[in-house]
């Protein structure tokens, strides 16, 4: 018995996590198809673009997925009316707290997993009635907060009695049995689900992560309050030196926008925000999402076999 298997409806307990202008009904279906919880991310995208995604992955899947609003999105409010709306299965969110928005999708019966960076903000959302949270260290990619996964699970799994997803880091089976053994009931993948075939980025972005090495995934904009983690390019090391020099947030932020669309849709890995986990350094090919998962299972039970204490 697996208790997030159960509230959200699907075969394994692996996330896809939710990766803007990534994350589209073409790879959400094939991880849903696979036994997972693929998860649309509306990112910045306008609330039709988002409606749109839904009903092509209805098309592709009926098994259950995910929509995911990243709260700092112009969008949010319209995104989080349009899931209410469609019922989707499970929502998800990022980037902010979604305790404004909570009653209205547990009235239509949706799921409500909220990501958390915090201990503070995790207890929050099992007040207002989570039916469970994805804790993401700052090993993730993308918006990242400051605690990493090794030492945020445990502490969230003390503090929480509804299920806890860790996020951040879980590259193969070896990170899936780790978060089990910290108290986690289910993982989220995000970088190494980008790299499945049924993933439509740029091929350029696919390459940046197979070639990463493991201290390549760097942190900027820590200064503006909004870190967020990628691969070290032209674009990283000019915000880091800006950042250096006290450049005033309105113009960093404008380098910073638009970056990650480059990257994704135009291929342009050497000016745009090439977002990434730091466990990039370990993925080295591209698999089916069925693969992908079948991987993370079989890598498991092999691990649960063995004996763990010899001393
Ligand atoms: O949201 C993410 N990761 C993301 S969102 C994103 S799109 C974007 N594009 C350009 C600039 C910025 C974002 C790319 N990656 N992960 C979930 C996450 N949420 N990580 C950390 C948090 C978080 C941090 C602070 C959640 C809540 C929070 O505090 C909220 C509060 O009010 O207490």
């Amino acid at each position: 018995m697996n208790r997030v298997c159960d509230i959200v409806g699907i075969k394994y307990p692996i996330f896809q996590g939710a990766m803007a202008w990534i994350a589209d009904h073409s790879l959400v279906a094939a991880v849903s198809n696979a036994g997972g919880l693929g998860i649309i991310a509306a990112g910045n995208a306008p609330v039709e673009w988002v409606e749109a995604e839904i009903k092509k992955c209805r098309q592709k899947t009926d098994k259950p997925f995910g929509v995911n609003v990243m709260l700092l999105s112009p969008y949010a409010n319209e995104v989080a009316e349009l899931i209410a709306k469609e019922q989707v299965a499970v929502v998800t969110t990022g980037a902010g707290n979604p305790s404004k928005y909570m009653e209205l999708w547990q009235s239509q019966g949706i799921k409500v997993v909220p990501v958390v960076a915090s201990v503070a903000l995790a207890k929050r959302m099992e007040k207002y009635g989570a039916d469970a949270v994805i804790a993401e260290g700052t090993e993730a990619g993308g918006h990242i907060g400051e605690v990493s996964t090794m030492v945020l699970i445990p502490q969230v799994v003390d503090a929480l009695n509804i299920p806890v997803i860790a996020a951040g880091g879980i590259g193969d089976g070896r990170g899936f049995a780790a978060s089990l053994m910290l108290g986690a009931e289910a993982v989220q993948v995000g970088t190494r689900f980008l790299l499945a075939k049924e993933c439509t980025v740029h091929q350029n972005y696919k390459d940046k992560i197979i070639t990463a090495s493991d201290l390549d995934a760097v942190a900027t904009g820590r200064s503006t309050g909004h870190p967020v983690r990628g691969i070290r390019n032209k674009m990283t090391r000019e915000f880091l030196k800006l950042e250096k020099e006290g450049t005033p947030l309105e113009e960093l932020e404008q380098l910073g926008s638009g970056a990650l669309r480059a990257a994704v849709k135009d291929g342009d890995v050497i000016n745009g925000s090439v977002m990434s986990g730091q466990i990039a350094g370990m993925l080295t090919k591209e698999q089916t999402a069925q693969e992908i998962i079948n991987d993370y299972i079989t890598e498991l039970a092999t691990i649960s076999k063995k004996e763990l204490i010899n001393f």
